[in-house]
């Protein structure tokens, strides 16, 4: 059987939260820190441990079949690969940012003006879009201090909580584009059974992330009421308790509503809430 290779950050932002989604996808491989290959001793893949920049191409090249990375990587690097799956970590986003005192003040302001950042690629298809003419100067890194240093009017980075942006005296001025980790994989590949069954194995996990298992106590005269609230992957499972006026519920609620359905759920009557994190929901 051919044995799938995946190529993940070896170190970095995204290596932490990779490594735990793979080994949450039931996965056993060592995270070796110095050796760049580390195989998989219950599936048929192995895992490269890369530079972020170069995961792209070497999926869309077939070195290796799988990949994480950031949005803004493959976009930078103008590769051919088949998104499968976004991943829900390792959001930013690509911001124009100028000085706090800059008398840039629209995006036509930006016509002749300098503007640093480790983007060139996706920074010019964005200035195109706009029929803005700027000097783009590409930097390899430390792209915030330009500005102060006289180098840039502007700069184009990724951002997250904007402090890096604060602490330079700068402040957000254009979205560029927002990113996020995925999942990618060679076009023309995506249907292969293995990499079919990886990928389910990652939505499984993304899942049960996203919801979160509850069990309560309700009264029976409240049940229609407490059910109601209550989705469940078909509908709540309702257990008889000692107590004949009592029943247990339980059920999966989306994390996304979750603090608002407490709330109604304790005022329909439920008590004992209990709330549990969910491993794996494969449907
Ligand atoms: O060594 P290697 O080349 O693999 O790593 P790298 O240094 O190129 O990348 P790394 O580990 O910094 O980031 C990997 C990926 O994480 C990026 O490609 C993005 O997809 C994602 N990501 C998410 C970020 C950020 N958030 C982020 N905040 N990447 C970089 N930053 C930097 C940004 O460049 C700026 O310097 O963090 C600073 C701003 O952060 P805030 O929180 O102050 O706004
Ligand atoms: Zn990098």
């Amino acid at each position: 059987m051919k044995t799938l290779k995946i190529a993940i950050q070896k170190s970095g932002r995204l290596n932490e939260k990779s490594v735990e989604l793979l080994k949450n996808c039931g996965l056993n491989f060592e995270n070796y820190k110095s050796s760049l290959i580390s195989p998989v001793s219950n599936f048929p893949l192995e895992i490269l441990f890369l530079r972020d920049d170069d995961i792209p191409e070497y999926v869309q090249d077939g070195i290796a079949d799988l990949g994480i990375v950031g949005e803004n990587v493959i976009e930078e690097t103008e590769v051919e690969v088949a998104y499968l799956q976004r991943l829900g970590f390792g959001k930013c986003s690509l911001k124009i940012a100028i000085p706090n005192n800059s008398d840039i003040g629209s995006l036509a302001a930006l016509n002749g003006k300098a503007i640093a950042t480790t983007y060139p690629v996706i920074l010019n298809k964005y200035l195109q879009n706009n029929n803005i003419e700027a000097d783009i100067r590409t930097i390899s890194g430390s792209v915030e201090i330009s500005p102060g240093l006289g180098l840039s009017d502007a700069i184009c980075d990724l951002v997250s909580t904007g402090g890096t942006l604060k602490s330079n005296g700068l402040m957000p001025f254009a979205d560029v584009m927002s990113s996020e980790a995925v999942l990618i994989g060679r076009k023309g590949e995506e249907n292969s059974d293995l990499i079919q069954e990886l990928i389910q194995r990652v939505q499984s996990v993304l899942r049960a992330k996203e919801t979160k298992y509850v069990v309560l106590n309700a009264p029976k005269a409240n049940l229609d009421a407490i059910t109601a609230l209550l989705p469940g992957v078909k509908s709540p499972s309702v257990v008889a308790l000692a107590e004949s006026d009592w029943v247990a519920v339980h059920t999966v609620i989306p994390e996304r509503d979750f603090w608002d359905r407490i709330s109604q759920l304790k005022q329909a009557g439920a008590q004992g809430i209990v709330v549990l994190p969910i491993e794996k929901i494969i449907i």
